[in-house]
């Protein structure tokens, strides 16, 4: 055990650092007081600004650690799929078990009837996803899924547009901003990074003006913006290209920038005033799809291209709609349009990543050779335009994989799913068919901490350890990059293992060699000295944190704005691509070369709308990282689930505050209690993502889990679009 060395009245108390890295991007440092090797007090960084503060999640790990009912001991299925029966076994007997299907159905069917999905967890870099991956690819190979989840519009649009996935600035350049437009992002909960609330609070000090553009009153509008603007969901592209209408028509379009930094802006020209389609894109026009009035609409382009430098952060939310891809583009090119791009205080959009933050350890685990049977083209954010079909699935598209293998059109017929961190069945697109997929499967084995809607589902469960019952590290930063070492604080609880652990075993029945071999401090320590800016492995340990403070902040893409002639963009044309022939090429009709507003399928102007009338979203709650801690109740207690509803929408439905309802569409059903508020635009209603799906005996979800009512499609450049769906609400 490492003591920090503080004065304490309780000799018998170590303060130990570690780092909490569940799955929101933050990897804040925590404080853990350890007494007699129970973990009795959490606190987090008192160090030096800008520090590195950890949320009321990690606050809250102890009573997730010793919650009652975290998994304790290996267990088989005995009931139906989903029933939640199982009987304690031996570790010995699991892994028999698992590693006896692994063999049968690789010798059967090939290694690719092996699915494996792996999900979040911890964002930690040991005991992570790569654990599982080495294993089955030392053992032939196996399946995978593609599409980030989280932002694969912004991936595919930054990859189209600057050839490069990331390009935002650092969040300590936010105080140089004279307006900032947080565009369906909401920092003050989603941490993602750490830390940018502080500098949005130092920018509004300087005299920043914020505005927020989200369906949704956000937090963090609510501490620091000037201006709350609702928007319609999947109608943002709308909103942008009537913005770039209004600054060609009053001319504060910057134009040298386009002519020195662009190749394409004539043609999206053509478009926004009407040359191509006859339809100019006003912000009358936008007005009717958005829901935004034409003046507000008219105000903020002025106002972003006139107060300057501006820096428009575009989440990823609104990005996880039918035609995510669009809205990124359309982004980029306002920020382009208004020079807002490699300069100070400014923001390249696109991906809200800093393409500086390297300061990171490598990964100490690799595939070991690659996987066998992956073949074909990757998937399309990496290939442009896509090549032979590949032989990854995309995740949206997993239970109908499943469901119909080869003969619909899929590259395989699967028949063992191996999950690992991952609640798939709660996290993932159209609940009920999810299900049903699971069903079909010949195994399921789950590595677990509780019995979550998918455990249920498992064959064999895999109790895990906490990260605070194994040595890791993670990193993060969107400002100061930073690399914190998890320290091991307790032994682990009841027979849990670590991942490492779990597939070092299964690797001994398979008869692996090499595929560990050293404990996690040996994978841990080679790792940091293969890293000559982490310093000796022993101090980082000791002190938990390390920061890289850079010496100015970094703005994305300000090599390429002050030096195009020697740093040109990594694009075909060398520049920013507002029209790319690479997608032109593609002649894919809902990818067009330049960004463009296209209707959403499952939006207002859908016939659905008549049946399923309101918008529906999942916003990411502050209680959760997704699903996780959603079984705390002392968290529980902080935000109730509740199908959010404004009441403009709840008077004329008979609804009021706390009333029991029905959101429903042809996809499923939940049964839910309704919190009537104004900070929810009216036609739009939200159940925040990650509640566990807990289906009554008429299979109506009385958790409140979104996807019981999303739909399992994807943009056609691979956004996840659970922000794309219709609902009723009704009395229940
Ligand atoms: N507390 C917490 N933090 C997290 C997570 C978590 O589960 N909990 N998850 C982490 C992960 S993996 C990710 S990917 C990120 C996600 O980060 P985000 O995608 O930024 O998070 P969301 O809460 O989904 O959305 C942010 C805002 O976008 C708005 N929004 C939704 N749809 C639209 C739209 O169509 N247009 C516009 N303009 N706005 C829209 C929502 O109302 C919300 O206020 O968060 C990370 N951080
Ligand atoms: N409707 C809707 N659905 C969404 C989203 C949305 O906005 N709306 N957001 C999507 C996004 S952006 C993402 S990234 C995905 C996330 O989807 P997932 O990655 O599936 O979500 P998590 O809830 O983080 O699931 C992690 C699971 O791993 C288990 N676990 C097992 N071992 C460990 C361990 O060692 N450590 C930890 N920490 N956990 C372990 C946890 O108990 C938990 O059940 O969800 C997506 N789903
Ligand atoms: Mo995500």
């Amino acid at each position: 055990m490492v003591a920090t060395g503080m004065s304490q009245p309780d000799e018998s108390v170590a303060i130990v650092p570690t780092g909490c890295s569940n799955h929101c991007g933050g990897a804040c440092l925590l404080r853990v007081h350890v007494k007699d090797g129970k973990i009795t007090r959490i606190e987090t960084d008192n160090g030096d600004q800008p520090q590195i503060r950890a949320c009321l999640r990690g606050r809250a790990y102890r009573q997730r650690v010793y919650a009652p009912d975290r998994l304790q001991y290996p267990m088989r299925r005995t009931g139906e799929r989903g029933e939640g029966k199982f009987e304690r076994i031996s570790w010995d007997e699991a892994l028999d078990a698992v590693a006896g299907e692994l063999n049968r159905v690789k010798e059967t069917y090939g290694p690719a009837a092996i699915l494996y999905v792996s999900g979040g967890g911890d964002l930690s870099m040991l005991h992570n996803w790569k654990t599982v991956h080495r294993l089955l690819c030392m053992h032939g190979g196996c399946s995978m899924m593609w599409g980030y989840a989280s932002n694969e519009g912004a991936t595919y649009a930054s990859m189209a547009t600057y050839g490069h996935p990331a390009g935002g600035s650092t969040q300590d350049d936010l105080p140089n901003s004279q307006t900032i437009i947080l565009w369906g992002t909401n920092p003050a909960v989603t941490i993602q990074g750490a830390g940018t609330s502080f500098f949005l609070a130092k920018a509004r000090e300087a005299g920043a003006r914020i505005i927020s553009v989200d369906p949704y009153y956000t937090e963090s509008a609510a501490i620091c913006a000037d201006q709350w603007i609702p928007i319609r969901p999947g109608t943002d592209t709308a909103m942008l290209v009537a913005m770039a209408h209004v600054l060609i028509e009053k001319g504060l379009a910057d134009q040298h920038f386009l002519d020195t930094y662009t190749v394409g802006f004539d043609r999206f020209k053509e478009y926004v005033l009407g040359d191509e389609d006859g339809v100019a894109k006003t912000p009358d026009w936008a007005e009717t799809i958005t829901g935004v009035s034409a003046d507000t609409i008219r105000d903020l382009a002025i106002e972003y291209a006139t107060r300057k430098p501006a820096a428009l952060l575009d989440g990823w939310a609104a990005g996880r709609t039918a035609y995510g891809e669009q809205f990124h583009r359309a982004a980029i090119t306002l920020a382009a349009m208004t020079g807002n791009i490699g300069i100070s205080g400014g923001n390249a959009p696109g991906s809200l990543s800093a393409a500086a933050m390297t300061f990171r350890v490598p990964y100490p685990i690799s595939s070991g050779g690659g996987n066998p049977i992956e073949r074909g083209s990757s998937p399309r954010k990496y290939a442009l335009p896509p090549g032979a079909p590949g032989t990854r699935i995309h995740n949206s598209d997993i239970a109908d994989a499943i469901l119909k293998g080869k003969s619909g059109g899929f590259p395989e017929d699967y028949k063992f799913l191996y999950l690992n961190s991952n609640n798939f069945l709660n996290q993932f697109p159209n609940t009920n068919k999810a299900m049903e997929a699971f069903r079909k499967l010949d195994f399921i084995v789950a590595h677990e901490q509780f019995m979550t809607p998918t455990a249920k589902f498992a064959d064999i469960l895999l109790p895990t350890s906490t990260f605070m019952e194994r040595n890791d590290m993670a990193s993060s930063g969107q400002h100061t990059a930073f690399v914190v070492y998890m320290n091991k604080l307790i032994a682990p609880l009841h027979e849990s293992k670590s991942h490492l652990d779990i597939c070092t075993g299964l690797a001994e029945k398979l008869g692996i060699d090499g595929y560990s071999g050293k404990t996690d401090e040996e994978w841990l320590r080679d790792a940091v000295s293969k890293s000559p800016g982490m310093g000796d492995y022993d101090s980082l340990r000791k002190k938990g944190l390390q920061k890289s403070t850079l010496a100015e902040p970094h703005v994305g893409f300000k090599h390429q704005i002050e030096d195009p002639e020697n740093n040109p963009f990594p694009t075909p044309s060398g520049k920013i691509e507002i029209y790319s022939q690479q997608l032109a090429d593609m002649n894919h009709p809902k990818i067009p070369p330049i960004p463009k507003y296209i209707e959403t399928w499952e939006g207002l102007t859908d016939p659905l709308a008549k049946t399923y009338p309101l918008q529906f979203i999942s916003i990411h709650s502050k209680r959760r990282a997704h699903s996780q801690f959603d079984n705390i109740p002392l968290l529980k207690e902080t935000e109730p689930q509740q199908l959010w509803i404004n009441p403009i929408d709840a008077k004329p439905r008979g609804i009021n505050q706390g009333d029991t309802v029905e959101v429903f569409n042809d996809r499923g059903k939940v049964i839910i209690s309704a919190r009537l508020t104004e900070r929810i635009m009216p036609g739009v209603v939200n159940l925040s993502e990650g509640a566990w799906f807990a289906p009554d005996e008429n299979g109506a979800d009385r958790g409140g889990n979104p996807n019981t009512l999303t739909k399992d499609d994807y943009s056609p450049g691979g956004a996840f679009a659970s922000n794309t769906a219709l609902v009723q609400v009704g009395k229940h």
